[in-house]
């Protein structure tokens, strides 16, 4: 059966979306290698010194490009594709789309310019009482809101397509994509209210001072969330194609998949606390419920690591796979896009036992603000996300442009020497961690480093080397197919795993949205509600802006 086709124009629209996505990794992951060799004692920031003045400055832009902007802009157009693909429909109204991606592009803009020029050297959490010139506030809230005008283009295209189709389950890949696009507008008010309220009428001279613990909410409210919105992109194409490229493998169940993304929407908002269990204004009683609800929402994680394991194993066993383990040698390792899914979910597995260390209330107190954290991102943001969506675009390209994916055999090894730079560099950052080392710091140069961080350090740097071959790698591929003269010999097949048992199977309660919806805005009410109200209610704008760089 031919599969349904997007437009030219609508391929462009998601091309225009990994463009500015690739650009950003391209810029921000140089910063990267850059500041693994510092902690091994090879620092070359001095040489940098007419651009970029400092470490910090460096790990700004890395932090923002990569966490930020690369993640933000390959969501929004692989969202889109979904959407359009999953629904069979084009957008209900492009226009609305094109505006939301423009103004995301205005604000990385913005935010790039006083970043580049050292005025806003605030790291990507952007804590005051640092304080940055006041277009990076101003670029980051145009990135969200052009987000959000992206989501509201999707949302109408998905009530389009259910007026025409009252009675059908939503397809997979939209349906997930939505919930996700719908987590994101729920999640950003922290954020904006805090830029809104607080850090834009700061930088603009308005109000004087600042409260540094009510900003660090807000921005928790949206931080600990944010990382889903990183991760459900990845697990749709996990859940959904993944099983279809290993090996014509069916998702395990279309159930369970659904359920464990009502299950993120439910609880990925209400559990901000467990980055602030140091801080001193929020009484033990909301971290610990905070604590409770993050172990909650490890569960579908494990749901997800059964599901897509099951249907991995079954693309395996269908290619002649045997064993309780051996079919994992029959999976189409050869094949770019799988080996970076598969050893992105391997890495991630780690990523998230090192998460269970985190929350937990007490474990948190040995571990926060140590390298053991950037260990546990580069894990999870940095393999079991990045890696993924540089799995995604290395049949999305091709599929986009209609050019050949340009040598896959350097792809693949793309994917390894991410795979093993990265178990060097975030094993040796875990470790480091354990032993005490802090993170955001320049540890080079510090004169306290005692003898046994010393291998570690070097580690760190031959991590950060094999990373930086990788991030070349990658961006050669990229460009070389951008470039390839060679085209696909027909359409490139979108690859969609559909679900084992017919769609019937699943319950009718799991494609109603309100109660849902509800439930979600009613947790956050609960748990965030009246320690929020507190908050502002006592609001202590006591804090100058510092500028220590
Ligand atoms: Fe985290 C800090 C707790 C998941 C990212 N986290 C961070 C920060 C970032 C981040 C960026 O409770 C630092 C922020 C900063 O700058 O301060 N995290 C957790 C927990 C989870 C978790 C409990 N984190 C993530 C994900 C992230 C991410 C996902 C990005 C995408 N994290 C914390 C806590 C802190 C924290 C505390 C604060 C620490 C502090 O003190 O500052 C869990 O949700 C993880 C659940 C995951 C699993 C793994 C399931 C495995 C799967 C793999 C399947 C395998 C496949 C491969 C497909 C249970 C799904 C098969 C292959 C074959 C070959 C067969
Ligand atoms: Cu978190």
């Amino acid at each position: 059966m031919k599969q349904y086709q997007l437009s030219t124009g609508e391929k462009k629209f998601i091309s225009w979306h990994l463009l500015v996505a690739i650009l950003a990794l391209a810029v921000g992951s140089l910063f990267g290698p850059l500041q693994a060799f510092e902690h091994a004692g090879w620092d070359f920031y001095p040489y940098l010194k007419p651009l970029i003045k400092s470490y910090y400055q460096g790990l700004t832009v890395h932090g923002v490009l990569n966490a930020l902007v690369w993640t933000t802009f390959f969501i929004m157009g692989f969202l889109t594709f979904n959407v359009m693909f999953g629904l069979k429909r084009p957008l209900k109204n492009m226009t609305l789309n094109k505006v939301g991606f423009w103004l995301m592009v205005v604000g990385v803009v913005a935010a790039a310019i006083p970043i580049l020029a050292n005025q806003a050297t605030v790291l990507f959490t952007f804590y005051p009482p640092l304080k940055a010139n006041w277009a990076f506030y101003l670029g980051l809230t145009l990135v969200v809101v052009g987000s959000w005008v992206e989501g509201w283009g999707l949302f109408m295209t998905y009530i389009a397509w259910r007026k025409e189709n009252p009675n059908e389950r939503t397809p997979f890949i939209a349906f997930a994509s939505i919930i996700t696009a719908l987590l994101w507008q729920i999640c950003t008010l922290g954020i904006a209210t805090e830029i809104l309220t607080m850090l834009l009428p700061w930088s603009l001279g308005l109000i004087e001072n600042v409260d540094p613990q009510l900003a660090r909410t807000y921005f928790w409210f949206t931080g600990h969330p944010l990382v889903y919105f990183w991760l459900l992109p990845a697990y749709i194409s996990w859940y959904a194609m993944l099983p279809e490229q290993a090996g014509k493998g069916k998702m395990f169940s279309d159930s369970l998949a659904r359920l464990s993304f009502w299950i993120f929407l439910v609880l990925s908002t209400p559990l901000g606390f467990h980055h602030q269990y140091v801080d001193p204004g929020i009484p033990p009683a909301w971290k610990f419920l905070h604590s409770m609800l993050t172990f909650g929402v490890f569960f579908p994680s494990m749901m997800t690591a059964f599901t897509v394991v099951a249907s991995l194993e079954h693309a395996g066993r269908k290619n002649g796979g045997k064993g309780a383990l051996a079919w994992i040698g029959k999976l189409n390792w050869s094949d770019p896009s799988v080996a970076a899914q598969l050893l992105a979910g391997i890495l991630f597995f780690f990523g998230g036992i090192g998460g269970l260390a985190n929350a937990s209330y007490n474990v948190n107190l040995v571990l926060h603000n140590t390298a053991f954290i950037p260990g546990h991102f580069h894990l999870t943001v940095a393999t079991g996300v990045t890696l993924s969506f540089m799995g995604i675009s290395y049949w999305l390209l091709p599929y986009l442009t209609g050019k050949k994916l340009w040598n896959p055999k350097v792809a693949v090894a793309q994917a390894w020497t991410w795979f093993v730079g990265m178990i060097i560099f975030s094993n040796s950052m875990h470790v480091l961690g354990l032993l005490g080392a802090p993170r955001r710091v320049p540890l080079g140069l510090a004169p306290y480093v005692p003898a046994e961080w010393n291998s570690r350090l070097f580690q760190v740097g031959v991590g950060g080397a094999i990373l930086f071959i990788s991030g070349a790698l990658y961006l050669t591929v990229m460009l070389m197919t951008a470039l390839n003269k060679e085209k696909v010999a027909e359409e490139v097949t979108v690859p969609i795993a559909e679900s084992m048992q017919d769609l019937s199977h699943t319950p009718e309660w799991l494609d109603r949205w309100a109660p849902w919806v509800y439930g979600t805005l009613a947790l956050i009410v609960i748990v965030y509600g009246p320690q929020l109200f507190d908050m502002i209610k006592n609001i202590a704008l006591t804090s100058p802006g510092f500028r220590v760089w």
